[in-house]
């Protein structure tokens, strides 16, 4: 019986599947007006590091407004910019590497690549109404909270980290957690007033 009990143990330790290599982080965000809580990008700002793969993300002209409000990217990223309205939208940015890609007609599209970090707000020369917000990062690891607040990032290696947070109205400090291989690392985040 307690043989069978020590092969039952090795093998419970010795199995691949509980060797998961990376790890994650989920984290819950509150704030002082509920609808705030989306919107959040949560991202690495310090601890290991990793290969960002070039990708093309798209951001629409869709109903008068850019759809999504909030995109977070990797530097070296490429966005594609369309116009799904009626009507002539354009596309330009004050902040960092300052474009301006011109004004166009329902059905193209246009893109840019990202080479410098920072926080872009996107805006339309056409109606001065619209904006969104591209946020330009230096690591593989974002994501951005939905409406309950939830966020979370996957595929971490294991160690500690300092996670940034960024939010349009709203702000955060910084926090720094360590993540272990398998199971992911809760953490709550709560924004205040900035
Ligand atoms: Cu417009």
């Amino acid at each position: 019986m307690k043989l069978l009990l020590l092969v039952v143990l090795a093998v419970a330790l010795t199995c691949p599947a509980h060797a998961a290599e990376t790890g994650s982080l989920t984290a819950t965000v509150s704030a002082p007006i509920a609808k705030h809580k989306a919107g959040a990008v949560v991202f690495v700002k310090s601890g290991p590091t990793g290969a960002v793969a070039a990708k093309t993300v798209q951001l629409d002209q869709k109903g008068m407004v850019f759809l999504p409000r909030i995109l977070p990217i990797a530097k070296g990223w490429t966005v594609e910019f369309l116009n799904s309205d009626p009507v002539a939208h354009n596309v330009y940015t004050i902040d960092g590497e300052k474009y301006d890609l011109g004004t166009w007609p329902q059905g193209q599209k246009r893109k840019y690549t990202f080479s410098k970090s920072g926080v872009y707000r996107q805006l339309c020369k056409v109606h001065d109404d619209m904006i969104a917000y591209i946020v330009v990062l230096d690591t593989p690891w974002f994501a951005t909270s939905d409406k309950e607040g939830r966020v979370s990032l996957a595929g971490l290696p294991p160690g500690a980290y300092t996670f940034g947070v960024w939010h349009e109205k709203l702000g955060a400090a910084d926090f720094q957690a360590s993540i272990a291989a398998g199971a992911p690392t809760i953490a709550t985040i709560a924004l205040k007033p900035k």
